[in-house]
């Protein structure tokens, strides 16, 4: 376990951090100075399983341009279709810029709560097995730990089957 933490958080953590506080969350975000960018590096980080890692990953719409936020266990691998079923419409991955411009922050830091503007969002069932899972706090560097029921409750998101 890497336990070399940063003493304050970088503004877009802070962001984070102060979402959480507003969703009356008492969720702490931890800054390392190694990376958490990946699942596997997160996981490492905190030393849990690379299943209790919460992938923020945005879709795009392709018909209406929306934005759709999929949080899926570090494990598993999005199936769109599945996505698609409930968002009426064909879904694809969205880039790098469309993401930052959807949540107001980079890849490898998404976090689950705290975006610019409110998305749609479906939870990975495969999470809700676990006591604690952990989720990005808003940079490469930044995660928190919270419970499943948690992430249920402050994303609003429905809790569906996401892998094949
Ligand atoms: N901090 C970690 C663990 S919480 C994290 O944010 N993981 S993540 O899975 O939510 O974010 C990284 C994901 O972004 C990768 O799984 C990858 O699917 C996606 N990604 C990486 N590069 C790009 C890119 N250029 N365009 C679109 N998606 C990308």
């Amino acid at each position: 376990m890497d336990r070399k933490i940063q003493n304050t958080l970088s503004p877009s953590a802070q962001k984070v951090q102060e979402a959480l506080i507003v969703l009356e969350s008492a969720c702490q975000i931890i800054e390392f100075q190694d990376s958490t960018r990946t699942s596997a590096e997160a996981a490492e980080r905190v030393g849990c399983q690379i299943g209790q890692i919460v992938k923020s990953l945005i879709f795009r719409g392709q018909a209406s341009g929306k934005p759709v936020l999929v949080l899926t266990s570090g494990a598993n691998r999005v199936d769109e279709n599945r996505i698609a079923q409930y968002t009426g419409e064909t879904i694809g991955r969205a880039d790098a810029e469309f993401v930052r411009a959807a949540t107001g922050f980079a890849i490898g830091g998404i976090p689950p709560v705290g975006h610019i503007q409110s998305l749609e969002t479906y939870l990975d069932e495969d999470l809700l097995q676990y006591e604690e899972i952990w989720a990005a706090g808003g940079t490469p560097n930044a995660v928190f730990r919270l419970t499943p029921p948690a992430l249920v409750e402050m994303t609003g998101g429905m809790v569906i089957r996401v892998k094949t």
